[in-house]
């Protein structure tokens, strides 16, 4: 029995692997750990059907036409470094861009290895699904805490109130929140006379489990939470709490606010006056409470404000950093603090066709397919993805599905022939989860308690295969441009870690830790062989108030109304002052399916079984207007594309706002996906536009982009793009 973590979301569940004659034999939740309890969801078992899949890459494969064949890995290796140099030899450095992915934070030797891998590309084309995800929590954190990880985690073991917008973590099992078993969690909030109340665009799997659920308009969140913050100022509730000695900014806040009351924002909220009045007042009143957003506040046209002012919410009512409320974790291995992650920086760089800025030296990803189909100097010409799929997960997917097909060089690390991967000249693919080591890095130090585990890999590494950090670091080895000592500087560093590997890599940040024992080979504290020993894992208890030690702004002083989302607001003004759009559009959503993991999960035959989930779902009222019946096969378009799907109808979505899921489309040709390919929904992300953006982050703003909605084949429909265009360009700024 091998006990090990669920890689799969950000729940780190503690899994036990049954393997059988060297096959898995089963999967379960492991009732011993400390964290999780048992705990485990259907994806975890389709770890087996990933692990077996006969579709998953084993070998490099390089692609000559439209034909891949298997390669040695000596040579697909030489090739993607001789072809990325021939690039930056030709065009410059810039004109090669990486692209980071999701499972890139779900693998320890990723997160070990990519750094110096992107640094030795030595681009500032540099890209990753941050700017698709929690960007604005990031840039609200940078300005706010002055560190752009010092993001705040709702204590909801503790809480009597929690107060959510834009989160669905009864499906998605929780979000910057790593909160095993979240729905029992959730329920045992109510259990204890306390308040779960959610403010989202669909009645969710998480409203059901609330109190009340409000609906709201796409991208009104920024409106709703100013309003609710008048009123406490005008209530003289405001009580900051522990934190008032070392928070500034408070007066701006407060003028701030003076503009948007109650009666301003419903209508342009979707929420009435006497709701926002009884949110705020009900948040100000419970003895513990904390409000929490994501990737609904965060993936929208005013994500970074909307992420400001739930921090705000939290700060004046005296929730940051108090029991029950947000606050900061403490890992064992602390990427905060140390060299590992900067504390962000704004703007050393903007991208060349748009001119947005980057963020923490990296640039958002939409404007990556613009980057390359645009001409002109500094077009980028070759990318390296790493665990990513952006063809469908950034927005207005085609087009960049389009420039990729363009670029003269790509290569894939990546563990399948998908949607992206298939415009790879070379593919090189990893070890999958069960057959490396684990310890999660990124998602102890967003969790809802200090918890440790290592989970060493189930299966050997079988012969012939490499880790994604043998590949990235031998790549690093064999890139290294630029003058030689810098080449030689690189080459030492690359040859040093591959020898201390992910291991005793982890072992020193362990050590380094805040319960390390430090470099002494004796006495208490820290160690991995220590962990190791614990095989379950290690409860290091709840999270403790740490502030202000913890900031890591140069006074030590959280700044509530930073400048640029005071600056911020005039666009949010714009917005409000304009008049409402009466083009029948509606506006787009996104959501998220139990068994669905973005755009990867759906070649397992377990997950994609039963009834179709690719389909739109639309208000009884909003279908009767366009003579639509449930179960219709509708035509849906945007500024950008079309899409045809299944329409689904239910009174659980606000009338005016329809949703689709992210992370299929699986109809595309050339891909080696043969379950997926036989359940291929259609992609959100051919509707999302590429335009729309958070201009103060650059994150995408996948909802409330305008849609039309009409049967497939009806004649009198305009064209695609034909029309709207002006429309759904006015409805975000
Ligand atoms: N089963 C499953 N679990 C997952 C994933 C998965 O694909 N499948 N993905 C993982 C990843 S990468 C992430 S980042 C997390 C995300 O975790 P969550 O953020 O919890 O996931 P979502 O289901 O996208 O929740 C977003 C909610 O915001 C709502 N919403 C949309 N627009 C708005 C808006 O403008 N305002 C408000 N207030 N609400 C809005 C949506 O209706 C939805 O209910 O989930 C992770 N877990
Ligand atoms: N419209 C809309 N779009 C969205 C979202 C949304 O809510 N709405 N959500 C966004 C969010 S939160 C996220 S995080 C992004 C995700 O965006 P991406 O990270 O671009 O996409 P994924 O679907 O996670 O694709 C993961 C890729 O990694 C590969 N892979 C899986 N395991 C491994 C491994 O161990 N090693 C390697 N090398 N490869 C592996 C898979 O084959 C797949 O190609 O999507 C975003 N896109
Ligand atoms: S909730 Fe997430 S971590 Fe837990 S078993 Fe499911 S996929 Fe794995
Ligand atoms: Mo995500």
């Amino acid at each position: 029995m091998h006990v090990i973590t669920c890689t799969l979301c950000e729940a780190i569940c503690g899994i036990t692997v049954e393997v059988r004659d060297g096959v898995v034999a089963s999967v379960r939740g492991d009732a011993d750990d400390p964290f999780s309890r048992g705990h485990i969801c259907p994806k975890a078992v389709a770890l087996k059907d990933v692990h077996e899949d006969p579709d998953r890459l084993r070998r490099p494969m390089i692609r000559e036409g439209t034909r891949w064949r298997e390669t040695t890995w000596a040579h697909a290796l030489d090739e993607v470094s001789r072809r990325i140099g021939a690039v930056q030899r030709a065009h410059g450095r810039d004109a090669v861009a990486v692209y980071l992915g999701n499972p890139t934070v779900h693998s320890l030797g990723a997160m070990l290895f990519t750094q110096g891998f992107v640094r030795g590309l030595r681009t500032r084309q540099r890209y990753s699904a941050t700017s698709v995800d929690q960007l604005p929590h990031m840039v609200a954190a940078y300005h706010m805490f002055g560190h752009q990880l010092l993001l705040p985690v709702p204590d909801i073991d503790r809480t009597d109130h929690l107060l959510v917008f834009g989160a669905n973590p009864a499906v998605s099992n929780g979000s910057l929140m790593t909160a095993p078993d979240v729905s029992r969690r959730m329920k045992a909030i109510r259990a204890r006379g306390g308040r779960l109340v959610v403010v989202d665009p669909r009645r969710t799997e998480t409203a059901r489990l609330a109190d009340r659920h409000h609906f709201i308009r796409p991208g009104a969140d920024a409106f709703v939470l100013l309003a609710m913050l008048r009123v406490l100022f005008e209530d003289g509730t405001v009580r900051l709490g522990t934190c008032e000695a070392f928070t500034e900014g408070l007066a701006r806040v407060r003028e701030a606010v003076a503009a948007f009351p109650p009666e301003r924002v419903a209508p342009l909220a979707g929420v009435d006056a006497g709701t926002i009045r009884r949110l705020a007042r009900e948040f100000a009143a419970a003895d513990r409470a904390v409000c929490y957003g994501r990737v609904g506040v965060s993936t929208q046209a005013f994500g970074t404000l909307a992420c400001w002012l739930v921090n705000v919410l939290n700060v004046v009512t005296g929730r940051l950093d108090a029991v029950g409320g947000a606050m900061f974790p403490r890992p064992a291995a602390d990427l905060i603090g140390g060299r590992f992650a900067g504390r962000g920086s704004v703007g050393k760089w903007r991208s060349r066709v748009r001119g947005l800025p980057a963020f923490g030296s990296e640039l958002p990803v939409a404007v990556l397919a613009e980057e390359i189909d645009t001409p002109g100097p500094g077009q980028v010409r070759a990318l390296v993805t790493h665990a990513g799929n952006p063809v469908l997960s950034t927005p207005n997917g085609a087009r960049l599905d389009r420039a990729l097909a363009g670029l003269e060089f790509m290569a894939s690390i990546d563990i399948y022939l998908n949607e992206t991967t298939r415009h790879a000249h070379v593919i090189l693919p990893p070890t999958f989860a069960l057959e490396r080591d684990h310890y999660d890095l990124a998602f102890h130090g967003l969790a809802i308690r200090n918890t440790a585990k290592f989970s060493p890999a189930v299966f050997p590494r079988p012969a012939g295969a490499r880790h994604d950090w043998e590949i990235l670091n031998d790549l690093t080895w064999r890139l290294g441009g630029g003058p030689w000592t810098a080449r030689l500087r690189a080459r030492a560093l690359a040859a040093l870690r591959a020898t201390l590997g992910p291991r005793r890599l982890l072992d020193y940040m362990l050590r380094a830790g805040p319960y390390g024992a430090g470099l002494r080979p004796f006495g208490g504290g820290l160690t991995l062989a220590r962990l190791a020993r614990s095989v379950h894992g290690i409860d290091l208890g709840p999270l403790e108030p740490c502030l202000p030690d913890r900031l890591h702004t140069p006074d030590r002083r959280i700044r509530l109304a930073p400048e640029p989302m005071l600056a911020d607001l005039t666009r949010l003004e714009a917005l409000a002052k304009r008049a409402p759009l009466r083009d029948g559009s509606l506006s787009l959503i996104g959501r998220r399916d139990l068994r669905s993991n973005n755009s990867w999960m759906h070649n397992s035959a377990r997950l994609v079984k039963g009834r179709r989930r690719c389909t739109l779902l639309m208000h009884p009222s909003d279908a009767a207007a366009r003579g639509l019946s449930d179960g219709d096969p509708v035509r849906v378009r945007s500024r950008v594309g079309a899409v045809e799907v299944e329409l689904q109808l239910t009174e659980d979505i606000a009338p005016g706002v329809v949703s689709l899921p992210h992370g299929w489309g699986h109809a595309r040709p050339g891909t080696r996906l043969a379950i997926a390919s036989a359940h291929p929904g259609a992609s959100i992300n051919d509707l999302t536009d590429d335009a729309c953006v958070d201009a103060a982050s650059g994150n995408a703003a996948f909802s409330g982009v305008a849609v039309w909605v009409e049967r497939q084949g009806d004649p009198t429909a305009a064209a695609p793009g034909v029309g709207p265009i002006l429309a759904s360009s006015r409805r975000t700024v």
